[in-house]
């Protein structure tokens, strides 16, 4: 184990990257909120459905100067979906590639986890937002293990049957009734809202929609554009309220989406809407599907707009970290910052597919980002980096599984870092 440990600390120092000194500290001392848009793929942002925007308010936030957004940004999750991401975001390791790493080790492994290095490097007080069964993913048994404070599940919201969509509170009832608990919290606070309307199989009644479902044969794809929009307006609502109440201007906001919202078989069906023919449809397009939102409000900042630099829900741990001004060399960390010069551009998935600036690699193809077209003969130059980068991403994913696996954590305790009692927590009777 010492020896596994070794190779991981070893790797994970070499890799890090070191912040841009413009970013670093810029939300120093401020509120973070992180909205969590479910099943949200990032080809629904300035998207038109017969001739009407899906999502008018992301799109202006999208497109504002006040916002930091993503347009290279891959969600990076395995079946543990909506865990893994949320794994990948608060502890910048990767989720299992089976099942859930939620699920199989989120009791017993020992986390170091932003609301814990947030609390214990900057005295912010921590809260998730859901309105779904706290014991959904395993939740109530890993949150205490990251540090969270407070997790307010759906048995803290008024839950009759017309506030209710399949996966929980409905998103609008979500913000508007979490808003008296977050106004109880000591700043800076960290906290999370993790919404549930947008999930497959995208059912919302009819009184809460007024958008045109799309015309295809496949009712999950139609529906889809539905429940966005809802979605859509349900953050609007919030960002109405953050702003009447001025924590728009003392909190950093943070939106992504966690991972595909329509899954790789129907794709070929979701290309007509996209513009694109299904006969020539390919593992190269379905790869640019997994792009999802990653959007940074940081007050003070209006100089964001679109970023074109590739990275995924690995990077998030470091990347805010470093804009509260909280250095992470000494974490373990398999992301790096999006906005240090030295952020690495390789994007993993799961599954050992990965995509670069420059290409798509999808088991043994090569495809040319841009045009898709698959490299038959690549230059000895471009087969070597490419088995490199290949050999690196095996080997990241290698070693977070053995650091997950074995709960090497347990075993590291960074310098001045106090390892979390999760008995601390109960999240039975908070703000009662
Ligand atoms: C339910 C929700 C859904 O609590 O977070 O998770 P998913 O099915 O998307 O993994
Ligand atoms: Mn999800």
């Amino acid at each position: 184990d010492g020896a596994d440990l070794n190779k991981i600390l070893q790797y994970t120092s070499k890799h890090h990257a070191k912040p841009d000194p413009k970013m670093f500290g810029a939300a120093k001392n401020k509120n973070i909120i992180v909205i969590h848009l479910e099943s949200f793929q990032q080809f629904l942002i300035n998207y038109k459905l017969d001739g009407k925007e899906v999502t008018p308010f992301l799109n202006d936030l999208y497109n504002s100067k006040d916002m930091y957004s993503f347009e290279n940004f891959f969600h990076q999750v395995g079946q543990g979906k909506t865990s893994d991401a949320e794994n990948m975001l608060e502890t910048s390791t990767y989720g299992l590639p089976q099942g859930s790493l939620f699920s199989a080790l989120g009791t017993d492994n020992t986390f170091q986890a932003a609301p814990s290095i947030l609390n214990q490097e900057g005295g912010y007080s921590s809260a998730v937002f859901h309105g779904n069964n706290g014991s959904f993913w395993n939740r109530n048994s890993v949150y205490p293990n990251m540090g969270y404070q407070n997790f307010f599940d759906a048995s803290y919201f008024n839950q009759d049957s017309n506030n209710l969509s399949e996966y929980g509170l409905k998103d609008k009832l979500l913000f508007h009734d979490s808003v008296k608990y977050l106004e109880r919290m000591q700043q800076p606070f960290y906290a999370k809202f993790i919404t549930v309307s947008n999930h497959f199989p995208y059912n919302l009644d009819k009184e809460n929609t007024d958008f045109p479902a799309a015309d295809t044969s496949d009712n999950s794809i139609n529906n889809y554009f539905v429940t966005a929009h809802y979605l859509d307006q349900a953050v609007k609502e919030f960002f109405d309220y953050l702003k009447k109440s001025g924590l728009y201007d003392n909190s950093m906001i943070v939106l992504y989406g966690d991972h595909y919202g329509i899954s790789d078989t129907r794709n070929v069906k979701l290309a007509q809407l996209l513009g694109k023919s299904s006969s020539t449809w390919s593992d190269y397009d379905n790869a640019q599907l997994q792009r999802v939102p990653f959007m940074i409000h940081v007050p003070g900042k209006h100089d964001g707009g679109v970023q074109k630099q590739f990275g995924g829900e690995i990077d998030v741990l470091p990347t805010l970290l470093h804009l509260a001004g909280i250095d992470t060399s000494k974490y373990v960390q398999f992301g790096t910052d999006l906005f240090s010069p030295e952020h690495d551009q390789t994007v993993a998935f799961r599954n050992d597919n990965f995509v670069t600036p420059k290409h798509t690699v999808v088991g043994n193809t090569i495809y040319e980002n841009g045009t898709g077209a698959v490299v038959t003969h690549p230059s000895a130059d471009e087969k070597k980096k490419v088995k490199e980068e290949s050999a690196r991403v095996t080997r990241q994913l290698g070693l977070s599984d053995s650091l997950n696996n074995k709960n090497l954590l347990r075993f590291y305790v960074p310098n001045g870092f106090k390892p979390v009692d999760p008995k601390q927590y109960d999240y039975q009777n908070d703000f009662d």
